[in-house]
Parts: structure tokens; sequence; C-alpha cells
């Protein structure tokens, strides 16, 4: 049996952050870990995705080029990756040119079998820039649910797909002007050919996560039509046909491919380039694929029609563990409004495996998780601290103290030995754990070693029996030694780091097996210099994080409304007497940036006044605009302009807006 496990590729348009982490990587690196002490041959594959209109938007916003952005992001991603010891065997990325090679040839088969064949389609196209606009480059309102900022065709909010011509209030995202419908030729994929047989290769897939079964038999139910794979872009993989100039593969075709690509450069730099035909090409592999639950239409349906429609037999998903969300202090996290907590700015804080452990004990397996500093530290603290760390610490320091850090190996009583036995149980259901990816679950058994570890040692209480039997304090030691060896082993997959120094302490070596955590250790136990293994966060540097977070989110602040004033009467009400004006002329008030001048028409006569609207309209964009204005206020000098009158104006957005009645009227009418 081999393995490829994979992790979705990231964009590289952005940093790295915990939600990622907690998703797709830290679950599969577990997993990996864990195959690896069980001698399973295993390789661990991942890349960063470079296609997409995002990274091309930004490219164009900087003024660069693409290769710069995803070279940027590449190595940024890479070096998140490596502060939290996510380990791959290979990391690619998606523009690279054998990547857009074998992309094109998967293409081409489908095509020659004519699983893809074109048609022509209604299309945004911003006479502006000369250029359609698909995706993300036309922006507007959503049909289904009216959410603005909604893709070309599909709602970042409600998440469902429609007709790029239904979009609403479209508008092109480089220049801002309203597009036309264009037609262009595009290709398709034909699903509807491999229905029969992803309901064959579904109907055994009966040990796959809730969440991904239910959402393929709900679409294999709708009945599966064909899905454009091509888009008028320049940057991805040109689509490899002589009338398709100006086309390329549309990122969700080519992306997974670079599970495939990135296996092949790995097996090169193995210098055994044929190697990666031995996992991809092998009815023995076990592929699978760790992703978000955005992704599992691409990785449950799409992907394996593009494996079944190639020459050769590719191995199909064995397994896609899709987790949910991780939210951030409650609220959803959202790149945009920097509402996210960065993995290379983290873990220049914090050790990366405090964050493993984080991520772990709140994994979001089956419903979305919160990420939150106070519980982050409190688990910190708790776990590992005065749960692990906290055995880890008396036993070698009793040891090192009454025993010059030796203990030998004995027989053991009754007590001891139900103790072995306990952990041991244990042991099994951790492993059953990793072997069905649940993480959260083990963090809560590898505890539940060291309570046992804690509650032994204080029941033999050995600086009480030390007076009397060192023999039996030499057991009780023996006993918690080997638990912590256990521990070491057990812990490997979540804190790969910790675990092997707690192991270099107590000389163990650094080549183990998951089986060697079974049973007891044969030799003596030499400890060598002996450390705390982790340290306790503080509340001090909890709250500087937390502060630190919701100063740079860009998160709208909670609205406050001001207090409603004290009411007055209508006669109050009465004496302000408030009319149509219509501006005449305007001008920025000399040496300000908030105020201009104004001259305007209230039917019965011309005034001048000032407003500190500057900042929300240019000086000719209001004039000819019908404003509402207070004409019975004292006038008053302002800047040397006697300015009389008010113009009427709310605060919003923290901007000041002027009311302007919708269509206007005629100059002097009253306001009531
Ligand atoms: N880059 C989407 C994502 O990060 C995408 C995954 C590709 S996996 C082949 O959500
Ligand atoms: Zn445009």
């Amino acid at each position: 049996m081999r393995y490829i496990v994979t992790s979705a590729l990231p964009y590289a348009n952005g940093k790295l952050h915990v939600g990622h982490v907690a998703g797709a990587y830290l679950p599969a690196d577990i997993f990996v870990r864990y195959l690896r002490l069980k001698g399973e041959d295993v390789i661990y594959i991942c890349g960063t995705d470079e296609h997409g209109t995002p990274i091309s938007i930004s490219a164009d916003k900087e003024g660069v080029t693409p290769h710069e952005v995803v070279k940027r992001y590449h190595d940024s991603i890479k070096e998140a990756f490596d502060g939290v010891g996510i380990e791959f065997d290979n990391f690619s990325g998606t523009a690279r040119p054998p990547h857009h090679k074998l992309s094109q040839e998967f293409f081409t088969q489908l095509y020659n079998k004519e699983h893809i064949q074109s048609k022509v389609t209604l299309q945004f196209y911003c006479e502006h820039d000369k250029r359609y606009l698909p995706d993300r480059y036309v922006e507007g309102t959503c049909p289904k649910c009216g959410a603005g900022g909604a893709r070309g065709d599909q709602c970042d909010k409600c998440g469902q797909i429609y007709d790029t011509t239904t979009l609403k209030e479209p508008v092109c995202k480089i220049c801002g002007n309203t597009p036309i419908i264009r037609e262009t030729k595009h290709w398709f994929l034909h699903l509807d050919s491999f229905c029969d047989r992803l309901k064959v290769w579904l109907s055994g897939k009966d040990y796959w996560k809730e969440n991904v079964l239910n959402f393929m038999m709900g679409l294999l139910e709708q009945g599966l039509i064909e899905r454009s794979i091509t888009r008028d872009l320049s940057w991805g993989v040109p689509v490899p046909l002589p009338d398709a100039d100006g086309k390329v593969l549309y990122v969700w075709f080519d992306a997974p491919i670079g599970y495939i690509s990135s296996t092949v450069e790995w097996a090169e730099a193995q210098g055994k380039p044929e190697m990666w035909k031995d996992y991809w090409l092998s009815p023995d592999t076990q592929l699978i694929h760790f992703i978000g639950k955005d992704n599992i239409i691409f990785h449950a349906l799409i992907w394996p029609a593009m494996l079944m429609g190639q020459d050769v037999c590719y191995c199909l998903p064995h397994d896609i563990p899709a987790n949910e969300f991780m939210n951030l202090e409650g609220e959803k996290i959202s790149t945009s409004k920097n509402w996210a907590i960065w993995v290379d700015e983290f873990v220049k804080e914090f050790d990366g495996e405090y964050l493993r452990w984080y991520l772990a004990v709140n994994a979001p397996e089956k419903q979305d998780s919160d990420f939150s500093f106070k519980d982050f530290q409190l688990k910190v603290n708790t776990d590992l601290n005065n749960t692990l760390g906290n055995l880890a610490n008396r036993v070698c320091a009793f040891t090192v103290k009454n025993f010059d850090g030796k203990i030998s190996p004995c027989e053991f009583d009754a007590e001891s030995q139900a103790v072995i036995s306990e952990a041991d149980a244990l042991l099994s259901e951790i492993e059953a754990g990793y072997k069905d990816y649940q993480v959260k679950k083990n963090t809560k058994l590898v505890m539940d070693i060291a309570r046992l570890g804690n509650k032994y040692f204080d029941e033999r209480k050995p600086w009480s029996v030390i007076k009397e039997d060192k023999a039996k304090v030499n057991e009780t030691l023996s006993v918690c030694m080997n638990l912590l060896a256990k521990l070491s082993i057990a812990m490997y997959p979540i804190l790969p780091k910790h675990m092997l120094r707690l192991r270099e302490m107590m000389n163990l070596s650094s080549g183990f097996a998951f089986a060697d955590a079974y049973g007891t250790l044969q030799s003596e136990v030499q400890l060598g210099e002996i450390r705390p293994l982790f340290r306790k966060l503080e509340d001090e540097e909890i709250a500087k994080q937390l502060e630190l977070l919701k100063a740079s989110s860009k998160a709208a602040p909670a609205v406050e409304y001001a207090p409603i004033k004290e009411s007055i009467s209508y006669d109050d009400f009465a004496k302000m007497d408030i009319r149509l004006a219509k501006v005449l002329e305007a001008e920025i008030v000399p040496k300000t940036d908030k105020l201009l001048k104004l001259k305007v028409d209230i039917g019965s006569e011309q005034r001048e006044l000032v407003a500190g609207i500057a900042q929300s309209y240019k000086p000719e964009e209001l004039v000819g605009k019908t404003v509402t204005m207070l004409v019975n206020l004292e006038p008053r000098k302002i800047r040397g302009i006697n300015s009389q009158g008010m113009i009427l104006a709310a605060h919003s957005d923290g901007k000041i807006k002027a009311i302007l009645p919708d269509g206007g009227g005629s100059a002097g009418s009253v306001v009531q």
C-alpha cells in the first residue's frame, strides 16, 4: 500500500492565516506523520495555486507581473508552513512549465474523447478596457440574495452560482464602468457523461465524512451538467487548440492537476523521474485530499471525472477529509478586512507548536470552530504546561535529585501494571483516531495519558516513600518514564519538535515507530540535561495580541448612534425655515480642504454661504444640484465670508453628505 496525501493548493495571492492551517494543512501533516510512524510509504504533496483572476488583478493593481505576485506569496506561504512544522515532500507551483504541459495534456485527452466541447456564451465585456471580464473582474449585486460585491458567476455571501448575464448592476473592476454583454466561445466539460461512473465510484465511499458524502449525493441527484473550463484571460494555462487565442484554462481545471505535477517534480528531485508513476498509476495507492469545505465539489466531482477521462489509469481519491471553517474571536476570518491571524507573524511571538496544539484541540472537524486568544492561552497553559509539562518536570526533577537521573527497569506491582495497561488501551484509541483524522479527539486522549501519570505519581507519594523504600520509588518513576516515552510517540504527530526534545531529555532514540509506544522500556533511562518543555503564556502578552488584532483590523467598528436629543415642541420646530436651494456656484474656500463657498438660489433671493462638505463633493459636482437649507439661521462670518444659512447634511460612513431631495424640486420650496 502507498499513500499520496495532499493539502489544497493555497492561492499565491495572500499570506497564510490560522484558518488555512486548521482546515487543510495541520490535519494532513498529522496524518502523514502518523503514517510514517507506522512505516507506511507515503508522500505529502502540495504547492501554490498560481492562476486565477485574483492574482492577475493584484498584479494589475500593483503594476507588476503576475509572476512577481506569485513568487512573493509562494515564498511567504512556504515560510509560514516551515514556521508551524508543516513538512511537505514537495511544494511546487502551478505556473511552472511542466505543470502547464501536463494540464494541456489533460485537456487534450478529454477533448479527444469529446468530454470537452465548445459553445458560444455571453460574457461581460468592458469597452473601455477592450477585454472580457471573467470571474472577479466584474462585480455587482447578487441576483439570488441581493448582496453587493458578488462576482461574475458566484456570490461569496450566499455561495450560489448563477448565469453571468443575470448579475445586477455589473461594474468593471478595472475601470469602474458598466460592461456590456458580448458573445465569446468557451469550452465545457461534460460532467453528465461521467454521471454513472461517478455514482458507482461514490457508492463505495460510505466511510467518507458525512459533510462530503451528503453534498455529493445531493449533487448527483440533481443531475450533472456541463461546466465551463476556459476563460478569456492572458494569465493561466493556454487552451491547447488552434482556435483558442486569448483563452486559458479555468483555474479550477488546472489546479488539482498540480497534485500530479508536484509529484513529478518530487520524483525528479529524487533522481528517479519515473517514480511518480509508482504512486499515481498504481491501484494500490490511497489518494487522500485534505481540503476546506468550500472545495468539495471540485475534489469529489469534477476532479475524479477529469481523472476518469484520461488515457492512463490514474488512481481516484480514496478519501476527501473536508474540514469546516475556523472563525476568529467570534467573527468570520476576513483577509480583506485584515481580521485574521497571519501565521508568519504569530510564530514570531509564540512557538509554532503552541499553535499546532491549539488548532488541533480546536480543529473544525464537524462544525466551524473559533480561535480565541484567551482560549489559546488557556489550552497552552492547562494542557501543555499544567498537565504534560508538569508530569515531565516533576518526574525528571525527582529522578535527578534522588537517583542521579537514572531509573532501571524493574518488576511492576498490580497498580503499576494497571496504569501501563490503561495507557496502552488509550494508545489503541489514539491510533484509531489518527487513522480517522480525529485530531481533536486525540488531543484529549493524549492528555488522558498525562493525567493518568499525574494521578499515579500523586497516589504513590514518592516524596514520602523515598525515606523508607527507594526500590518502590524507582518503580513509580519507571512507570512514569514509560508514560512519558509513550506520550513522546503518541503526541509526536501533533508536536514533533517538542516530543523529540522530550525523547532527547530521556536519552531515547530519535528513530522510532508507533509500535514502540506499547509495553514497557527494556533498558534503563539515563536522563540528559533537563529543562522545562513548555512556557506559560502570560495575560499581558495575550491582551497585547488581542489589541493588535483589533487595531490592525479594517473590520467596520460597531456603529455607535448618537443619543436622541431631548424632545422639542412643534413651535420650536416651526421656527426653522428650511427651503430647497439650487447651487449656482461652488468653490473651495482657500487654504481649507473641508469647506466649500456656495452661491445658491433660494427662489426669492440669492445667498452666499459656507458648507463643510468639500470632502464628499467636488465643487463642479454640486453646481446645478438642489440642496436643503436652513435659511433663517443668523448669519455668521466663516473664513472672512458672510455665511447666510446652512446646508443640511448627514454624517454618514465617516463623510458629511448634503441632503439632496430625490428628483430635485424648485428653488424656494418650503420643507416641512
Ligand atoms: N486554491 C482554493 C482555496 O484555497 C484553491 C484550492 C486548490 S486545490 C487543487 O480555497
Ligand atoms: Zn473596464
